[in-house]
């Protein structure tokens, strides 16, 4: 059968942006279709200048949001990536695999490598890894598919490249995967600035919301987002890039299709008014699950123990295999 896997980074509160991106489809698709995987990429936000509790804080929210989304423990395994030890030994043999100038032209990297200088602080070591590690989340499970956002395309190309490479140098050992993006809303802008994605760990966050917004918030950020110059609304993305992130995102709400929508309205006004209520409408049984879940914590870890072990048994074959494959000595 088809496996799946893909995961959130617990860097901040979860955004509409991976709502609309990814988890959405995950729960009313994947998990239906696959034996799928889907975990809290805590090790990847480690790349990042962090604070300890706010990471512990953020990766229980991000779990409990994933189950609020609608991901069901019966149809599909959630487990948090530090939990299974597989994934830190294949990214070291992704490491061996890859090249320094590959890591160093993902575009994710110079992003935010920038933003971190530009903080005056460092860049650590293991930003410019995180494609290993990515890869290795992957490959451990024999993924054929990666359901992501249009941002993370570059990485899963990375990964099949690693993939391929590994396989000709030491022996058939990994499943090439390949990345699958929603038709709508792939990317979300951010609704201040709308030539960049909402991303959660963005300092400015007028332009960005967040699945655990009261409703208040989200409407007062929908009616603030930046539009563009001219008044008639027309789904115009290169030109008018704030106005087509609200059609994009009020077609992603609704199912309907950007360019039609823009027809319907014939102010911006009237546009925000409805994208604000479709989010709204949207999120609240998120929101309200998730306030549930909230309040039985020992409920949300057995569903991430049970995940982990799982998860475990299924990469570890696999990542003997490739120790094996390429030559370190089997423990015996
Ligand atoms: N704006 C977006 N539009 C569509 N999809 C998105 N995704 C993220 N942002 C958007 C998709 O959500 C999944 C999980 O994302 P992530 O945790 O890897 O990354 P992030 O939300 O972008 O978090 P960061 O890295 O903390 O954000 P920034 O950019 O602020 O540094 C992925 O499938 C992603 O494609």
């Amino acid at each position: 059968g088809t496996r799946i896997f893909s995961g959130v980074q617990p860097t901040g509160h979860l955004t509409l942006g991976n709502y609309l991106g990814a988890v959405r489809r995950w729960a009313e698709v994947d998990q239906h279709r696959a034996e799928a995987l889907f975990c809290v990429v805590d090790l990847h936000a480690l790349t990042v200048e962090h604070d300890p509790a706010r990471l512990r804080r953020v990766s229980r929210q991000a779990a409990t949001l994933l189950l609020a989304a609608g991901l069901d423990p019966e149809l599909c395994t959630v487990f948090v990536q530090s939990h299974v030890e597989e994934h830190l030994r294949l990214s070291y043999l992704m490491e061996c695999t890859a090249s320094d100038g590959e890591m160093r032209r993902m575009i994710q990297y110079k992003e935010k490598a920038a933003r971190e200088q530009a903080r005056g602080g460092s860049v650590r070591l293991s930003l410019l890894t995180y494609p290993a590690l990515m890869a290795a989340d992957i490959l451990a499970y024999g993924t054929h598919e990666v359901p992501v956002g249009e941002d993370q395309a570059q990485h899963v190309e990375l990964t099949r490249d690693l993939a391929v490479r590994f396989n000709q140098r030491y022996g058939a050992t990994f499943v090439v995967p390949k990345a699958t993006h929603p038709v709508v809303a792939a990317r979300v802008r951010d609704l201040q600035e709308p030539t960049s994605k909402m991303g959660k760990s963005h300092a400015r966050t007028a332009g960005v919301v967040y699945l655990l917004d009261e409703p208040e918030v989200v409407r007062k950020k929908v009616l603030r987002a930046v539009t563009d110059a001219g008044r008639d609304v027309a789904y115009e993305p290169e030109q008018r890039p704030g106005v087509a992130n609200l059609l994009n995102v009020l077609a992603a709400c609704t199912g309907g299709d950007p360019r039609r929508l823009a027809e319907e309205y014939d102010s911006y006004g009237a546009l925000k008014k409805d994208v604000a209520e479709a989010v709204v409408e949207m999120l609240r049984p998120v929101r309200e699950r998730h306030a549930e879940l909230a309040a039985d914590p020992s409920s949300v870890d057995a569903v991430l123990r049970r995940g982990a072990e799982r998860a475990r048994s299924l990469a570890r074959p696999r990542v003997d295999a490739a120790f094996e494959a390429v030559g370190l000595l089997p423990a015996g």
